[in-house]
């Protein structure tokens, strides 16, 4: 029996165990979407293409599992780019289906005709234009298969109107062989033997994690590690949750807005073991005096990244996961007795400059951002999954909520993406409909994507949104304090909606607090809700996130205050 394009679309969805994708309809899908009204997927009509991107993310960084939108070509298309290269500066496993003009159109300026291939190419991990459907099956294999190994990324298939609708016989591929792609997920056993070697060896050494850890999924091995060891554990933004941030051994983030004790750890650390980090700018500072005194490990899955930024002295290309196990492996036949003391010298240090200073913050009249953060956990316990926005608001919830598990924290730290937070929670919680999802917003995040309370309020996904209200574009705000002059040129954001009636007006439920002792009490009835809601804090306006280590400076120059 043969099928059509728009079916065999259907049937891959089905065979790679889709059940929930994120989409927008039009003229060139709906085929697509006439196939889909009798399948079982669930389909989510977001408001706005880039959301679908952003939730199909939020869905696959909550599950582990490949998210998928769907959207009509031309503008849909189009509005793809910053989902999708958020996706992509994040290593997030998502494939994107594009509709396309039928073949014979292309290059002809046809109606809503856009060259997305062209356009997506530097922004996707692979893309595809599919041409005949005989293709449809296999590229589809292969479409899922690039998104989630090796480095996972995005993937767009571009579907041309004339392939959806003609026919052919369906067989989905077995198996996938593609030239020149073979991730390599052992690593190199003699590098992890010299690994295990310096490890052994170190007096001072500091775990730096980053995303590339909870990707893996490799978190049990990376807990192991430290505590068999007690190497203390410093982590990225991105790697947040892939190392218990109550345990003893967690110094916190490091970097521009990193803890002072994880900063000046690697500053005097004589053993960096870097894991599924990339040494982003915003982590190393001034890259000169970036761990100056330290031998540094580098155990990554894409090769390209190994001293991309920074030397590395002990290079392993390969699965994160697979790596530590094998580590864990080698150091159980070590004698490990007599290490307590050895280390303790080291662990004294960091206990001094965690001494020195701690994340805290002035309370005065006023709501405080960080107090809210800090309720927000409280109340919740830390049982739930954190999406955020752009801004200070995002680097307060990496500060102040302690994250304990991995898969819980949806941020864009690549691309710093405002208007992410709301639509990834929306895909979390598609994902998890019992579990709570929280949006930590800026006043100007919320704004950019906030026409998805619709989309909230039709498929019943009770997302909270708590709005860290400072009526500027804060951290930009913040720079312009400290490096121009106290200039607020166009960071001033009073004119706003009023979000409770912004909420109401969409179906959802909207509560403010403008005085701390409200702040509790706004939460708890909140999250007692089973529906969407809009949280506003009105929080005091001038407040600054740090420490704060000014671009391109050396992380121990950090500002306190
Ligand atoms: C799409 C996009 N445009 C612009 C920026 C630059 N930017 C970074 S933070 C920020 C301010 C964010 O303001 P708000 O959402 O109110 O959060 P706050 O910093 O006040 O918590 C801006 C404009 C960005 N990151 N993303």
């Amino acid at each position: 029996m043969k099928l059509t394009g728009a079916e065999i679309l259907i049937e891959c969805l089905k065979k790679e165990g889709v059940e929930t994708i994120f989409g927008y309809p039009g003229g060139v899908v709906l085929n697509i979407y006439d196939v889909l009204y009798d399948s079982d997927i669930r389909h989510i009509l977001v408001r706005h293409e880039q959301a679908a991107v952003h939730a199909a993310d939020g869905f696959a960084r909550a599950t582990g599992k490949v998210g998928v939108a769907l959207v009509t070509s031309g503008p849909g298309a189009t509005n793809t780019i910053t989902g999708l290269a958020t996706a992509y500066m994040d290593s997030i496993p998502i494939v994107v289906i594009s509709g396309q003009v039928p073949t014979g159109l292309i290059g002809n300026d046809a109606f809503q005709e856009a060259d997305i291939v062209g356009i997506t190419r530097p922004c996707t991990k692979h893309n595809f234009l599919v041409k005949d459907v005989a293709d449809l099956a296999r590229i589809m294999k292969e479409a899922f298969y690039i998104a989630a190994s090796g480095r996972p990324g995005p993937v767009l298939v571009d579907l041309p109107k004339d392939v959806v609708v003609s026919s052919t016989k369906f067989s989905y591929p077995e198996s996938v062989s593609l030239r020149g792609y073979n991730p390599n997920y052992e690593g190199h056993p003699g590098q992890i033997k010299k690994a295990v070697a310096a490890i052994m060896e170190a007096k001072k050494p500091l775990i730096y994690a980053g995303g590339g850890v909870i990707l893996s999924n490799a978190s049990a091995e990376l807990t192991a590690l430290a505590k068999k060891l007690d190497i203390p554990v410093t982590m990225t933004l991105m790697g947040l949750g892939g190392f218990p941030g109550s345990d003893p051994l967690s110094l916190g983030m490091l970097g521009m807005h990193g803890t002072y004790c994880a900063n000046m750890a690697v500053t005097e650390c004589d053993l960096l073991i870097a894991v599924g980090a990339r040494f982003d700018d915003r982590v190393t500072g001034k890259v000169d005096e970036f761990a100056p005194g330290a031998r540094i490990i580098h155990v990554d899955i894409d090769p390209t990244s190994i001293s991309k930024n920074v030397k590395v002295d002990i290079p392993i290309v390969g699965d994160v996961k697979r790596v530590l196990a094998k580590w864990l492996e080698l150091i159980d036949k070590e004698n490990i007795s007599g290490r307590d003391e050895e280390i303790k010298p080291w662990l004294d240090e960091i206990a001094g400059w965690r001494a020195h200073h701690t994340l805290s913050y002035e309370k005065t009249e006023e709501i405080k951002p960080q107090y809210v953060v800090e309720m927000l956990r409280e109340v919740t316990g830390g049982d739930c999954i954190i999406s955020t926005e752009v801004g200070q608001n995002q680097m307060w919830a990496a500060q102040f909520f302690t994250l304990d598990k991995p898969r819980c924290w949806l941020t864009s730290g690549g691309l710093g993406t405002m208007g992410y937070g709301f639509p990834a929670a929306i895909g979390a919680q598609a994902a998890f409909p019992g579990k709570t999802v929280i949006d930590i917003a800026g006043d100007g995040s919320i704004q950019m994507n906030i026409q998805e309370l619709a989309t909230v309020v039709q498929y019943k996904l009770p997302v909270k949104i708590a709005i860290l209200n400072n009526r500027y574009l804060g951290m930009v705000r913040q720079w312009q304090e400290l490096f121009y002059g106290k200039r607020y040129s166009h960071t001033v954001m009073d004119y706003a909606p009023d979000f409770v009636k912004l909420a109401e007006a969409y179906g959802a439920l909207g509560l403010r607090a403008t005085k701390p002792e409200e702040v509790r009490e706004v939460i708890e009835k909140g999250l007692a809700h089973d529906g969407p809601v809009i949280m506003d804090f009105q929080v005091a306006r001038e407040e600054g996130v740090y420490p704060m280590v000014p671009a391109g400076v050396a992380l121990s120059k950090m500002l306190l205050a």
